[in-house]
């Protein structure tokens, strides 16, 4: 098996094709990670930073084309929401949705003895013009799963570009956050791995990379608390010397003891993942927390040590510039070394977001192609109180801000917004 990593290609089309001859690979297997994605699309007002990447997985899956007769199977986050959509896209026959580790070794083995793929969890096949899918299936004991081939990525590579080796410690969710899909993609009861196994793995890391760093990298490392506090323990235990991060700490049960055992860990990193500080948005977007636990959080952060970070995210469905003011009272009051990283928009990324039912049953959208890119802001939110708010967010020193795809919004750049009924704004 080889790996061929987009984002280190100086020449895409030449040393795909170098690969691709010298080893002529039967199937390739294409891993989309975003559909739209981290970069300043120039285009953009105020800085926005949506850039829309399906061009780019195009390229790769036209290179392959010319060069080679392999099947090619995509997967990957950026698959998973649309599936169907990316191979007609793409022209493409196969791509499997959800979890690879059992399903992708299982279409290699069907593709090579023969048999159904259409039956294989999470494949989503076309035949004679037609697509099936079948339902993805969750790996039960992650222990079980091999140890990733970091040997096969270069990854002093991802080290010169200062990108930390990621760990996900469990999948499941038990949240049901309006705009989040995870806990329908990865089911809401947690599957964890042991602490002996994540050792394994950071020792593995270890191994690989010149990188002395790991992320935690699922949704909110400290649920269930026991596991996040086992991992703390571990790692202490160990001695490895390794430092560990996470970009998304609930706000709930943050004292300062587990402080201290973070702290005591190695902890070189930890983003709260606050969202709002606003009781009537907590309870809309259904969080599960209150502005007491977000203080008793940041307090308790904020005697730590811990180089933290906290992020927001407004526009939601309920959202006002009296809730917005309210969340910005509360994390003023505060000092948080490492920034306030705050998003503007909700993306309305797949189905599986109830904001997407939500609007969808009051007739906001319809059946708009989310494929597209489609972004949500509360219509209470005027363009004029938008481009105030920037102003005054970008004036706060620490504070970065992300405004999600506002092309078409409320005019700006010139062209007019989609309306939608009962005064939602849906911008495409
Ligand atoms: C960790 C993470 C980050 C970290 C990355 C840290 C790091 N060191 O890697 C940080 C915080 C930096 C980050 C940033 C962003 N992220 Co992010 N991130 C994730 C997250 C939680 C996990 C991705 C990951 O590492 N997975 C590890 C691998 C092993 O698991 P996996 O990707 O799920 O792969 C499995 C399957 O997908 C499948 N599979 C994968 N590839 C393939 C290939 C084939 C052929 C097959 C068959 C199967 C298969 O098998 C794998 C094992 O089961 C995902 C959400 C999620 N839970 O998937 C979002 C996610 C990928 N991120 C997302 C976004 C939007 C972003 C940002 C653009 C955020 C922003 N600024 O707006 C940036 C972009 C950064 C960039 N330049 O790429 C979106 C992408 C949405 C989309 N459809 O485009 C996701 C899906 C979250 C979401 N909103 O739903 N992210």
């Amino acid at each position: 098996m080889r790996v061929f990593e987009r984002l280190f290609a100086e020449d895409l089309k030449g040393e795909l094709c170098a690969l691709l001859q010298d080893f002529e690979p039967d199937v390739i297997g294409v891993s989309i990670r975003l559909v739209f994605g981290d970069e300043l699309d120039p285009q953009a007002a105020f800085g926005t930073r949506h850039t829309d990447l399906r061009p780019r997985v195009r390229e790769i899956v036209e290179i392959i084309r010319q060069v080679s007769k392999a099947v090619i199977v995509l997967g990957g986050p950026g698959f998973n929401y649309y599936a169907v959509d990316w191979l007609r896209y793409l022209d493409l026959d196969y791509g499997i949705r959800g979890e690879g580790e059992e399903s992708f070794p299982l279409f290699l083995r069907r593709f090579e003895q023969g048999g159904d793929l259409g039956t294989i969890p999470g494949c989503v096949v076309r035949k004679d013009g037609h697509f099936s899918s079948t339902p993805p299936r969750p790996v039960e004991a992650l222990d079980g799963t091999p140890l990733p081939a970091y040997e096969l990525f270069g990854m002093e590579r991802y080290a010169a570009r200062g990108i930390t080796p990621a760990v996900f410690a469990k999948r499941g969710c038990a949240f049901d956050c309006t705009y989040c899909p995870y806990s329908k993609i990865e089911g809401k009861r947690y599957r964890l791995k042991s602490p002996e196994r994540i050792m394994a793995e950071i020792r593995h890391i270890q191994r690989q990379s010149p990188n002395q760093r790991v992320m935690f990298c699922e949704n909110n490392f400290n649920v269930p608390k026991s596991h996040a506090e086992a991992i703390c323990r571990a790692l202490i235990a160990e001695g490895m010397g390794i430092r560990w991060g996470t970009g998304d700490l609930r706000p709930v049960g943050v004292t300062p003891e587990f402080c201290q055992l973070m702290s005591d860990s190695g902890c070189f990193y930890a983003n709260l993942a606050i969202e709002s500080a606003s009781a009537g948005m907590l309870k809309r977007m259904k969080r599960g927390y209150t502005v007491g636990q977000v203080r008793e959080s940041l307090e308790a952060l904020s005697r730590s040590g811990i180089p933290f970070g906290a992020s927001l995210m407004f526009g939601a469905p309920g959202e006002t510039p009296e809730t917005i003011a309210e969340s910005l009272r509360v994390l003023g009051e505060y000092a948080i070394p490492n920034g306030v990283w705050v998003t503007i928009g909700i993306y309305l990324w797949t189905d599986l977001q109830d904001i997407v039912g939500e609007l969808r049953g009051q007739g906001a959208i319809g059946d708009q192609d989310l494929f597209s890119g489609q972004v949500y802001l509360s219509p209470a939110l005027s363009r004029s109180y938008l481009e105030d708010l920037l102003i005054e967010l970008k004036a706060k020193p620490g504070y970065q801000v992300q405004v999600n795809k506002p092309a078409g919004l409320f005019g700006w750049e010139g062209t007019p917004a989609t309306k939608g009924k009962e005064g939602t704004h849906v911008c495409a």
